[in-house]
């Protein structure tokens, strides 16, 4: 029944209520992920992905910011941008429209009221089996370097412009197009990948996965370490929020009995823009880590001096760094730090996004438990 949209899919299974329509491999698909277990490779017939499957939505700071939709004739748009260019990629059976996204594209803009953000929809290829989705991002990584080379060389904007943000697969293509570029003699400034898939590229070369050759600065944010997330770090600077695998506030499950599955299956994946969305709004003395050698519950050797915020865009500070959070938002452990203002936003932003366990994995989630 392939290919069949992920969205469709669960739309399917909310209206119908069958179990039994579920396809046994997507099932298998999900679940392996999530026990952290060798997702079942198989050979695919594939064709390589298509500029036309891949959208690019740009967002200015403006009222009621309007997405306009990029192509090669209308890049003269982006000419005179003041402030950074950032690429939001989203990750496996997501899509450019769903409000984190949105989210974190109204966090930026109004903490950096200059800087310009692409929306980089590619839900198509995103929406097939894991395996051919974790193929589909080399060509994605490639066709934003593409789109990063043509508005360099027509003088339109510069390389330290340039910051790639990226969710989970979404992760991994920004460090793809690091890649590319540098192959056409152009570094990336900043990456900043937010819980990077970890399977299948936990198993594969440096040089097959993000890395921290990948761009000047790779700033990472690893929320489900070993589950969908990467485990290790693969960054410049990586930040390990309560160690960077389980998230408080989310719920444990028994890996061997999925019948204990409940919401929210994709918490702490999810946690890691969550986090990052606050930290936008708060880039100074919020959601602040420290630099760590070691971390676990029962011993911390950690560096009380060398700190650093998760949303600190400028830092070159390199290493491990862990902090703990709330179980729910505002995130960040010490409030009173935060301005009443700040809270205030964070408040609001909550009652739109995040706190409802209504994304499509959860709905999938409450569907498929047996
Ligand atoms: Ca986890």
């Amino acid at each position: 029944m392939w290919p069949i949209t992920f969205a469709g899919f669960v739309l399917s299974l909310i209206t119908t209520n069958v179990l039994c329509e579920i396809p046994l491999d997507l099932r298998k698909d999900f679940f392996n992920i999530y026990k952290g277990v060798a997702v079942q490779t198989k050979e695919v017939t594939k064709s390589h992905v298509t500029r036309d499957q891949v959208i690019f939505h740009a967002y200015r700071n403006e009222p009621e910011p309007k997405s306009i939709v990029l192509n090669d004739t209308n890049l003269d748009l982006l000419k005179g941008t003041k402030g950074h260019v950032i690429f939001i990629t989203h990750g496996w059976t997501d899509t450019a429209y769903s409000e984190w996204v949105l989210s974190l594209k109204d966090a930026f803009l109004k903490t950096y009221p200059n800087d310009v953000v692409i929306g980089v929809d590619w839900k198509e290829p995103a929406n097939q089996l894991y395996y051919v989705s974790s193929i589909n991002v080399f060509d994605i990584g490639n066709l934003i370097a593409d789109m990063i080379v043509k508005l360099v060389d027509e003088d339109k904007l510069t390389m330290p412009q340039f910051i790639l943000v990226g969710h989970s697969l979404g992760g991994q293509i920004s460090g793809f197009a690091g890649k590319r570029l540098k192959k056409l003699g152009k570094t990336l400034h900043r990456i900043v990948a937010l819980d990077p898939a970890g399977p299948l590229f936990d198993v594969r070369p440096d040089d097959k996965r993000l890395n921290p050759t990948d761009a000047e600065v790779v700033h990472v944010i690893h929320s489900d370490g070993g589950s969908f997330g990467f485990k290790d770090a693969c960054g410049t600077i990586d930040f390990f929020p309560n160690g960077g695998d389980f998230q408080p506030g989310c719920t444990r499950v028994d890996i061997l009995d999925i019948s204990t599955v409940k919401d929210p299956v994709v918490c702490d994946h999810e946690r890691s823009y969550r986090y990052f969305i606050e930290a936008v709004q708060n880039p100074v003395d919020y959601l602040v880590a420290k630099e760590c050698s070691e971390w676990s519950y029962l011993r911390k050797i950690c560096n009380e001096t060398s700190t650093v915020s998760m949303g600190d865009l400028t830092t070159t500070k390199t290493g491990k760094y862990y902090l703990e959070t709330n179980r729910e938002r505002p995130y960040n452990k010490n409030t009173d730090k935060a301005s009443t203002g700040l809270l205030d936003r964070v408040s609001k932003a909550s009652k739109s996004f995040g706190d409802n366990v209504s994304s499509s994995w959860n709905s999938f989630a409450k569907k498929i438990h047996v």
